[in-house]
């Protein structure tokens, strides 16, 4: 295997919980398999697959305390729903702890958990790669996601968006919406109706 992939991987192990890095794992894997699928670099996939959760077994008020002293600017959603930080503060640890300068692969772990309007194709793959790896059982029409996923790589976007959203909505998480999760919904529903 790729001499910086395997390093990464061996960081990783010990900063995350074992269902973590088995989920990082399969998300370096996935994310490769849709880079062979629509023609992206595949070792720039499974870096960004790699690495887009390096921030998650990070405490919530450590969280905070690493974005204040980064200047990395929370929005009030962020503030109250802590783990959606993982995204922005992810692709801050990939280029300061993990030496990635890529910037492809950082924005794709930036819009990782909300997804945004216009996404790239890296980040599109890493989106679904983080919502049909095999270690994920709970979501809704996974099945019918992972088809989509490698037939459609827009309609798996809005699919997934679609059932997010509304696991949201019937959660007490309703008011915790992310406009920027509301926003990609939007522009994907209109891209994949053309
Ligand atoms: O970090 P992971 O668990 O692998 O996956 P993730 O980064 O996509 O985070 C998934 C969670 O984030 C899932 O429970 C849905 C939630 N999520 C996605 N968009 C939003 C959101 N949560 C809130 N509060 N607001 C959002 O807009
Ligand atoms: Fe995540
Ligand atoms: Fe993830």
């Amino acid at each position: 295997m790729d001499g910086q992939l395997h390093s990464i991987e061996k960081e990783l192990k010990k900063e995350l919980d074992k269902s973590r890095y088995e989920h990082t794992i399969g998300v370096m894997y996935t994310a490769g398999c849709l880079a062979m699928r629509y023609g992206y670099d595949m070792k720039k996939a499974m870096l960004a697959g790699l690495l887009h959760d390096c921030a998650k077994n990070i405490p919530s008020d450590k969280k905070i305390k690493m974005c204040k002293k980064n200047h990395i600017k929370l929005s009030r959603i962020e503030t109250e729903n802590p783990y959606l930080i993982h995204a922005k503060l992810g692709a801050f640890l990939a280029k300061e702890k993990y030496g990635v300068e890529d910037e492809e692969i950082l924005h794709a772990i930036r819009v990782h958990t909300t997804g945004a309007p216009a996404m790239n194709l890296l980040d599109k793959i890493i989106f679904l790669a983080d919502y049909i790896e095999p270690n994920r059982t709970k979501a809704q029409n996974l099945p019918q996601i992972r088809h989509i996923a490698f037939e459609d790589i827009d309609k798996a976007v809005v699919k997934t968006l679609e059932d997010t959203l509304g696991y949201l909505k019937d959660s007490r998480k309703r008011d915790s919406i992310d406009p920027i999760t509301l926003q990609t919904y939007e522009y994907y529903k209109e891209v994949h109706n053309e």
